[in-house]
């Protein structure tokens, strides 16, 4: 306070931090069958994902069995998950995608 003596001081508050969410990483996974062009599709048209980007991401499955395509809050990975499943189910294509809570 300015209590006239000459020293001013100043009050810092610090506001009580709640928790942040915890974040997912949406994996998806290599098989043998589902077509590289249906994988390259599924990244784009959920993921958002450009065109090369996609063509890399697909292939650095292709070739080490597993990759993380993105990373969200648990409702949205959810969702995610659900879309590319439907998606894979419904064109008969083995493809997987699963989520795991990021460290
Ligand atoms: N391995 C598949 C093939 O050779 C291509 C593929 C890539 C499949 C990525 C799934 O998540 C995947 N046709």
């Amino acid at each position: 306070d300015d209590d006239g003596d000459g020293d001013v001081s100043v009050v810092t508050k610090t506001k009580p931090k709640t928790a942040k969410p915890p974040l997912y990483k949406v994996l998806l996974l290599n098989d043998d069958y589902t077509p590289m062009e249906f994988v390259v599709l599924v990244l784009e048209r959920f993921f958002g994902i450009g065109h090369s980007h996609a063509v890399e991401i697909m292939l650095t499955v292709h070739k080490k069995g597993v990759a993380v395509v993105g990373v969200f809050s648990h409702e949205i990975a959810e969702t995610k998950v659900a879309q590319v499943m439907d998606f894979a189910r419904r064109h008969q294509h083995p493809l997987q995608c699963t989520m795991e809570k990021e460290e």
